[in-house]
């Protein structure tokens, strides 16, 4: 497994509810090293952008609404196989359904507030890190 990088997000219940810096102690405690972070608020192109594989869908206005709602953390990390370790760090979509021990399950509340988001590929990782670091 190579050395990747990898965009996730603090997404804005995880700041809201005080959530920060134990999910940055556990990314670095999995060995994750940061390379970039910001907290600030998600335009809405970058919100657009992310999430153009869900326009359509029922909950796309929502999510939408709900991710330019209030600050995030936005980060680039890297590490062995950074894409795979953070999808697994934090857990199912729905944080009904994410074990304990992952993020999601952990702080999750529900499917539109489930507090993070990860690239789910390296070919996502590399557009992801352009819409919000370019
Ligand atoms: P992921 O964040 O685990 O990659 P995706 O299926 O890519 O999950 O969905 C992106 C985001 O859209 C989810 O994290 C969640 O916030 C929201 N979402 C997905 N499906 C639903 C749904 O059925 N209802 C409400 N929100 C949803
Ligand atoms: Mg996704």
């Amino acid at each position: 497994m190579a050395v990747q990088k990898t965009y996730t997000m603090i997404k804005p219940d995880g700041v809201r509810n005080g959530h920060i810096g134990e999910i940055i102690n556990r990314f670095e405690r999995a060995g994750l090293k940061i390379e970039e972070m910001r907290l600030e608020m998600v335009t809405p192109a970058q919100a657009k952008a992310n999430y153009a594989e869900h326009e359509g869908k029922p909950f796309y206005d929502g999510l939408i609404d709900y991710v330019t709602s209030g600050p995030v953390v936005k980060m680039v990390v890297s590490g062995e196989g950074a894409v795979a370790k953070v999808r697994a760090l934090m857990g199912s979509t729905n944080p009904a359904e994410a074990a304990p021990g992952t993020i999601r399950g952990d702080f999750g509340l529900t499917m539109d507030e489930n507090v993070i988001h990860g690239s789910d590929s390296t070919e996502s990782a590399e557009r992801e890190i352009g819409v919000f670091f370019g």
